[in-house]
């Protein structure tokens, strides 16, 4: 370990490769996730990378989260990928999901809604506080309705817990959190289709085909309603109260309300409060004090499911947790990280599922940690925090800005030169 720890880059380094990262990633007002692999602009991984831009070019990343919202449906989804342009290299691309505004084409679902984490940071972080409330307050508007829909269309029961209708929504697509849910969604007669994935990486780092023969069943089912929210919400055979959107969506509702706070926008802050409140409810059914972790919830059976996920860390982020219960939290973080090379492992390391090189079935992935350790410093943790932080720059300093890392050996694995884990060493210089 001290071998590969002493080849860390310097910091000047690592600033030149993230900023040509983003730099080579940037289409023109939206950056990409990766080359070939990931073509257009993806919702959380935009606004994860506008904080990265704000580091050293903010006119920049207010482009980026502006971009993102200009594909807004009428109803206040913001959609999970924005096709600004044609491209064969990803699959399901705009002629499958035939979906979008009145504008933009565009999936027909949506992704952790991470937008207003990344304003108020890029306000926090800007030389001109002022021009930089003026930009914040034009995505105002914008942000409360995506918020609103979320809060109208995905928890219209009040259960104070959004749902989460497709693994894709969830960002963690092959989460073993999805297993059992998945695996309940019957295969209908898609028509044939190629995947282009398998193209650009090993298929052992991917889902595996009877998850994508499911992820293209609700595909097909959401298009064949015309994405209508009211129907979606009842008539679709996945339906999770995922723990990860939920954290993102309490934590960027606290950063709206601080926007709100700055704009004197009074009557949404009241608005906001509602929500934070009823979702304060809601993440009291996810903790297992017994595992020290919270789960996410399968809404159709009712049942807690029993994976525990990096996910699971997250209301750290949100600052839903007690002080005591974060403590809980951090020592099974703590245990994970004794138990593998590199901290967080995205699936608990000890259950037979955990695959240390599939995706999101046990590799360490940037954006989450810098989640983990931005939740772990509010609570005051901040050694784990540091370890944290120290095994990503280890990570990306031996292996390269990969889209992921085997928890292992270190590998970097999916695509390399990888927007949103360029953003996150940015951030972590500060
Ligand atoms: C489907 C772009 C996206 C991330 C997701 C990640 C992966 C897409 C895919 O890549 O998902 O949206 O084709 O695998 O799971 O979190 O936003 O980086």
């Amino acid at each position: 370990k001290e071998q590969v720890e002493a080849d860390n880059l310097p910091r000047s380094d690592i600033i030149a490769r993230s900023v040509t990262i983003l730099r080579e990633n940037d289409f023109g007002g939206y950056t990409i996730p990766a080359k070939g692999l990931y073509p257009y602009q993806w919702n959380w991984d935009s606004a994860l990378v506008a904080m990265g831009w704000a580091m050293f070019d903010e006119a920049r990343a207010w482009e980026e989260l502006e971009t993102l919202f200009s594909a807004q449906w009428a109803d206040g989804m913001v959609p999970h990928i924005v096709f600004h342009r044609p491209c064969s290299t990803y699959f399901p691309g705009p002629d499958t999901w035939q979906a979008g505004s009145s504008t933009h084409s565009s999936t027909g679902i949506t992704q952790p809604p991470v937008a207003a984490i990344s304003v108020r940071k890029i306000v926090e972080g800007s030389g001109n506080r002022e021009a930089a409330l003026r930009r914040a307050a034009a995505l105002f508007p914008k942000l409360m309705r995506w918020h609103r829909w979320f809060v109208t269309a995905r928890d219209p029961e009040g259960r104070g817990l959004v749902a989460t209708l497709h693994p894709w929504e969830s960002g963690m697509d092959n989460s073993p959190m999805w297993d059992e849910a998945l695996a309940a969604v019957p295969v209908d007669p898609i028509p044939p289709y190629v995947r282009k994935d398998l193209g650009h990486v090993d298929s052992a780092m991917r889902p595996k085909q009877a998850e994508y023969d499911r992820y293209l069943t609700l595909l097909y089912r959401f298009r064949a309603v015309g994405y209508d929210p009211a129907q979606l919400y009842h008539m679709s055979p996945f339906r999770v109260s995922d723990v990860c959107t939920n954290s993102v969506l309490y934590r960027a509702n606290r950063d709206l309300r601080w926007l709100a706070l700055q704009l004197n926008e009074t009557e949404a802050v009241f608005e906001i409060d509602s929500w934070l409140e009823r979702a304060r409810a809601g993440f009291e059914t996810l903790w297992d004090g017994s595992a020290g972790i919270y789960r996410s919830q399968n809404q159709l059976t009712g049942t807690l499911i029993p994976a525990a996920t990096s996910g699971g860390f997250l209301p750290l982020f949100a600052g839903v947790p007690s002080t005591d219960r974060a403590s809980v939290l951090a020592d099974t973080i703590s245990r994970w990280a004794d138990s593998v090379r590199y901290s967080v492992p995205s699936f608990d390391p000890a259950d037979v599922r955990f695959e240390p090189l599939r995706y999101w079935r046990g590799p360490v992935w940037a954006i989450v940690n810098w989640m983990i350790t931005d939740g772990l410093r509010s609570y005051g943790h901040h050694k784990l925090a540091e370890r944290v932080i120290r095994d990503t720059r280890t990570l990306t300093s031996s292996s390269g800005m990969y889209e992921y890392f085997n928890p292992i050996d270190g590998a970097g694995a999916g695509g390399n030169n990888f927007s949103w884990t360029a953003a996150m060493c940015l951030m972590w210089l500060d």
